[in-house]
């Protein structure tokens, strides 16, 4: 069975998988009450996705034969003051979490846990992609006027292909 410090993070890792899912559904709800349809698609999908990948880790704890923690999630940010700053949060969210998935493989390292590093090996690549997608994102911002928003709303659609 899996050591308890590694047991500890993963559960970590849960919640924040969840927080991620509720950051998103809170993001997904700005833009779709500011008029961002394609943007709000986007996001809705991402907090389906973030609420899977914490599923996963559930999963795996389960079973392991330890106890998978249900987490208890805080508030999130609902307020924001342009779609640019929607996208700028996710990216830096997405940062945080690539973060944490490298913090907890040096641990299962350390701990000469090879299996639980082999199951994290899905997350690794998912956080390559998600940054990817969010850096495009943030790249059309610099192409596109601020003011032209509908278009910027369809063409993000594009780069993360909810369009
Ligand atoms: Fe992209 O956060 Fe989950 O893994």
């Amino acid at each position: 069975s899996i050591k308890e410090d590694i047991e500890q993070i993963l559960n970590q890792q849960i919640l924040m998988e969840f927080e991620s899912s509720s950051k998103y559904l809170a993001m997904a709800s700005w833009c779709d009450r500011n008029g961002f349809e394609f943007s709000a698609g986007f996001f809705y999908k991402q907090s389906d996705e973030e609420r899977q990948h914490g599923l996963k880790i559930f999963h795996y704890l389960c079973d392991q034969g330890v106890v998978a923690v249900t987490p208890a999630i805080g508030a999130v940010q609902i307020e924001f003051d342009t779609l640019r700053s929607v996208f700028e949060a996710a990216l830096e969210q997405e940062i945080s979490v690539t973060n944490a998935i490298n913090r907890i493989i040096a641990t299962c390292r350390r701990e000469n846990d090879y299996i639980t590093e082999e199951f994290l090996r899905w997350y690794v690549k998912e956080q390559m992609e998600e940054e990817f997608i969010a850096r495009r994102c943030l790249d059309l911002f610099n192409l596109i006027p601020a003011d032209d928003t509908l278009r910027l709303d369809k063409e993000l659609a594009r780069v993360t292909f909810t369009g």
